[in-house]
């Protein structure tokens, strides 16, 4: 054995030895105080302890030095955020084109209203030439068909029109020239009987009754009709007759 191989384990006796002088030296005290312990020679070295337990996590170290690796894909979008306040208001703009003369518009316009008046009064008047009867304001026509008086009202109410209600001969004769079949006038004696009203309510000045009419026959005539030679006879409101409506223009 060399001297440098055979060093550690001539260390190590001596360290040994040292330690058990020390000891020896301790049990003695020891006695001292205790003569119950017998001291002896020491004994061998025991098998090292258990691992202790880890400890404390160290500080986050430094940055590796290795090759960065590749850049992940995007995440998600995100929520909306809430919008944003309204910015300041933008420049004022350069000074428009002068517009077109607001007088030039007015005449057009008058001149257009002008011409569609009397484009509509050409078409109103072919309609009463063919089929209407024009008396002044008032215009009468009919649908030609025979109906109950309550839905002769309602037709001519409808278009906006009224039973046709001659006023005067000239008006009796317009609605008689119209129709070709005994037609229902806008009179009736409904509320009191004898007393033949408007459908306004207002007392007729005018009438053109038949001979021997109005005689309220049975069960009773509150209506009243247009016969061919233009006299008029008291008639029951359920039976059928003409429609005639008039209109004003
Ligand atoms: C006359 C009229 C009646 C009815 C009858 C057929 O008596 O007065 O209203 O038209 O004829
Ligand atoms: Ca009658």
């Amino acid at each position: 054995m060399s001297l440098f191989t055979s060093l550690p384990f001539l260390l190590l006796i001596v360290v040994t030895a040292s330690w058990a002088d020390t000891e020896t030296e301790n049990c003695e005290n020891i006695q001292k105080t205790c003569p119950v312990i017998a001291c002896g020679p020491p004994g061998i070295n025991g098998f090292p302890g258990k691992d202790g337990r880890d400890g404390a996590k160290g500080e986050k170290g430094e940055p590796g030095q290795g090759l960065r690796g590749l850049q992940g894909p995007p995440g998600k979008m995100g929520p909306q955020g809430t919008p944003g306040i309204p910015g300041i208001p933008g420049p004022i703009g350069q000074k428009g084109d002068p517009g077109e003369n607001m007088d030039d518009y007015i005449s057009l316009a008058t001149s257009e209203r002008a011409t569609l008046r009397s484009e509509l009064n050409q078409i109103r008047n072919w309609l009463i030439f063919s089929l209407g009867k024009r008396v002044g304001k008032k215009v009468f026509f009919t649908n030609g068909k025979k109906m109950p008086f309550n839905e002769v009202k309602t037709l001519c109410a409808r278009f906006q029109g009224h039973v046709a209600t001659p006023m005067n001969a000239e008006e009796n004769r317009a609605v008689k020239n119209l129709v070709t079949a005994e037609a229902f006038l806008g009179i009736t004696d409904q509320e009191t009987e004898g007393q033949f009203v408007d459908l306004t309510g207002r007392r007729v000045t005018y009438q053109n009754w038949n001979d021997g009419e109005p005689n309220n026959a049975s069960p009773g005539e509150h209506c009243v009709t247009l016969l061919s030679d233009g006299t008029w006879n008291d008639i029951a409101c359920s039976a059928s007759f003409l429609a005639v409506c008039e209109f004003s223009i």
